[in-house]
């Protein structure tokens, strides 16, 4: 690179292109984009010719398939649907016997910085006890269990151990709230509930088990016949006689063998809430056969995996990210990985250089959201600098979950990846199952801020309102034309909200990503622009505005009406603003100010913290067309402080702009 670093830094749109290395490239998996067009051509070629060849080499089927893909009832597209497997087994068992089997599989750090290490046979070992313990506490193959972990080697042994035995996992981050866990547990049917005592995080000791207490004590869980408590502090918790029982005792005297249970390639392997337009999160349910496929294709595509590497992934196996890149793709590839408890700031905003460090960490992936934050932290503390720890052993980068700005993106490529390390700006959602549009980093030249080009196989494509096709350099809607096999396979229980939300008619039956992209001129690569929907992206985390519009007019002593809307953040990427109409009246001066607090803490309460509006702002009304539509755009540009340019003509009630435009 001869740019000078100041000329990195000031730039805002960034043009420059990062070919790999030579030497990057030679030995990568992927080498080069004529490889690259050589898989788009195959699959181009014979579509299920080139998904089978994959399924055939990435999994290992008790019973293989002789139907690739199912189209006859669209949208619900089967794949490989008379195969048989266990993603388990194709996790752990397959390694038996091989290289892999005394290869650490997991090197897990804890908060307070205690490393334990376990290979893979001993992860195959603590899975199959696990699966045991699950079998005795009654539970067998389609029952569902819901999972409220903290990062730990034993969330990753839970979900494991579930799939071992044909149960659908519903894991929950450790972050939302009793009600939401409850929610969860009432709309997936969970008989048993994985939790933990308690969660360590930036040095203080969080309670998780209580919150299942509170969860289990709304109503509606009678379904739930055991607590399984994993017991990750010494500290007492509550504990129901006849229904919760600690890991220790539900482990002992179980056999560390236990066969494996085929399921069928279409079974349920897990379910996940999201976040969607409307006020319920969806259950996004996931097929076992494709999922497994692109779990760990994938993950040895994009991040160029080679056995020496040691991979991290910092997402918690609460988000789909955790799922495919902690607890199965790099298990399924036999990596050795890092798995971290704590938060990036403790003890101080140098801890994931100090772990890199540490751990000789080849390959990172983390968010956008961490990078600014510790860009900020850096900035103000040259002590937590990355270039205070050795990261020569850094090969690759990863970014995911919100589009990387390219300022964020070329401090990461030059402080964290020395100028040397391919960053791979992976695109997917929960739906997905795994990466969709994303660098090959032996292979794309890489333009900050794109996540360049659909992975082979995967037809992204941008078009209009009526799906048709738009040209370069002209934005429009994300859309994949034809079904692929990680894809989600229903919404939990609600077949027809599923249809609606992903393969809206007018789009000729693609599938609806939700997001507006536009296509490079140059070179056809990808830029998300945002979502089209009412879905926020927070920190990398989807919330919907209207769950979050429902948990403050749940507050029925206070509220009368709420509004949310996203704002730009430099830090978060976009901040919550909600616009509120209180019972009593606008509120001014400190009571405004106690009120706002009073209801951030009560979405807490509701959703979780990281629901949290931002801004809380107060008005006698909302900005309402004469019909009573709530007018979001001008609530938009509220929110950045914009002047309203927008026509307001149909506008009921426009004195009110003047009113919401003060912030508390
Ligand atoms: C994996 C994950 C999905 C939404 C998605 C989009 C945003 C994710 C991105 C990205 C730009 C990237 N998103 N990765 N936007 N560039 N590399 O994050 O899943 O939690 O379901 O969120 O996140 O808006 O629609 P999920």
């Amino acid at each position: 690179m001869s740019t000078t670093s100041s000329a990195i830094e000031s730039v805002l749109v960034e043009n420059r292109v990062f070919p790999p290395s030579a030497d990057f490239a030679a030995k990568a998996r992927i080498s080069g984009m004529a490889q690259y067009q050589a898989l788009c051509d195959e699959a181009e070629r014979d579509y299920e010719g080139y998904w089978a060849r994959l399924a055939r080499e990435n999994v290992v089927w008790t019973k293989p398939f002789t139907q690739v893909l199912d189209q006859s009832n669209p949208p619900f597209y089967k794949w490989f649907a008379d195969g048989e497997l266990n993603a388990s087994a194709n996790c752990l068992d397959k390694h038996m016997g091989t290289p892999v089997e005394n290869k650490t599989a997991i090197i897990f750090e804890a908060d307070g910085g205690e490393v334990t290490k376990v290979s893979y046979k001993e992860l195959l070992a603590r899975v199959s006890q696990f699966a045991n313990a699950l079998k005795a506490r009654g539970v067998k193959k389609g029952d569902r269990v819901l999972i409220y972990m903290p990062m730990t080697i034993e969330g990753v042994v839970a979900m494991q151990a579930c799939a071992r035995i044909g149960a659908t996992h519903s894991v929950v981050f450790g972050g939302f709230s009793a009600k939401a866990v409850q929610e969860r547990i009432v709309d997936v049917g969970a008989s048993l509930v994985i939790t933990s005592n308690y969660q360590m995080r930036g040095g203080k000791e969080l309670p998780l088990k209580a919150i299942v207490d509170d969860a289990l004590a709304l109503g509606g869980c009678e379904a739930v016949k055991t607590v399984l408590v994993y017991e990750r502090t010494a500290t007492a918790c509550n504990m129901v006689a006849g229904r919760d029982i600690t890991f220790t005792e539900a482990l002992a005297g179980q056999s560390t063998e236990c066969a494996p249970e085929a399921v069928n390639a279409e079974h349920p392997l897990f379910i996940l809430y999201t976040s969607g337009s409307t006020g319920k999160p969806k259950g996004v349910q996931h097929a076992t056969g494709g999922y497994v496929l692109w779990a760990r294709q994938t993950f040895e595509w994009t991040f160029d995996l080679k056995d020496s590497d040691v991979f991290w992934c910092t997402a918690d196996i609460g988000w789909i990210t955790g799922h495919s890149y902690v607890a199965y793709g790099p298990l399924a590839a036999g990596a050795t990985q890092i798995v971290f408890e704590g938060v990036p700031t403790f003890p101080n905003a140098g801890r994931f250089w100090q772990m890199i460090e540490r751990h000789k960490c080849s390959v990172f992936y983390t968010a956008p959201t961490a990078i600014r934050s510790l860009i900020k932290a850096a900035d103000s503390d040259s002590g937590v600098h990355p270039k205070n720890w050795d990261l020569s052993s850094l090969r690759v980068l990863g970014s995911v979950g919100e589009p990387i700005n390219p300022e964020a993106w070329m401090w990461y490529y030059k402080n964290v990846g020395g100028e040397r390390c391919p960053i791979v700006d992976t695109f997917w959602q929960t739906e997905n199952g795994g990466h969709m549009i994303t660098p090959l980093p032996g292979a794309t030249p890489l333009v900050p801020g794109s996540c360049t080009l659909p992975l082979p196989g995967i037809t992204a494509a941008i078009v209009d309102e009526s799906g048709n096709d738009m040209p370069n350099g002209a934005g429009g809607i994300l859309v994949v034309k034809k079904p692929w096999p990680s894809m989600i396979r229903n919404i939990w229980g609600d077949p027809e909200r599923f249809k609606k939300s992903y393969f809206p008619e007018e789009l000729k039956g693609y599938y609806l990503a939700g997001d507006g992209a536009v296509r490079s001129e140059d070179r056809g690569y990808f830029r998300i622009t945002g979502r089209i929907d009412d879905v926020l992206n927070v920190s990398g985390h989807r919330m919907g505005t209207m769950e979050i519009e429902s948990a403050l007019v749940a507050k029925t002593d206070l509220v009368a009406e709420a509004a949310v809307v996203g704002r730009p953040d430099d830090l978060t990427g976009e901040a919550i603003c909600a616009f509120v109409v209180l019972k009593r009246g606008k509120p001014t001066g400190e009571e405004a100010k106690q009120i706002a607090n009073e209801l951030r803490n009560w979405v807490a309460k509701e959703i979780g913290p990281i629901a949290k509006p931002k801004d809380i702002r107060f008005g006698d009304n909302l900005p309402k067309t004469r019909s009573g539509k709530i007018m979001r755009r001008l609530l938009r540009s509220l929110a950045k402080g914009e002047a309203i340019t927008q026509d307001t003509s149909t506008l009921e009630n426009p004195a009110i702009l003047d009113q919401l435009a003060e912030t508390n």
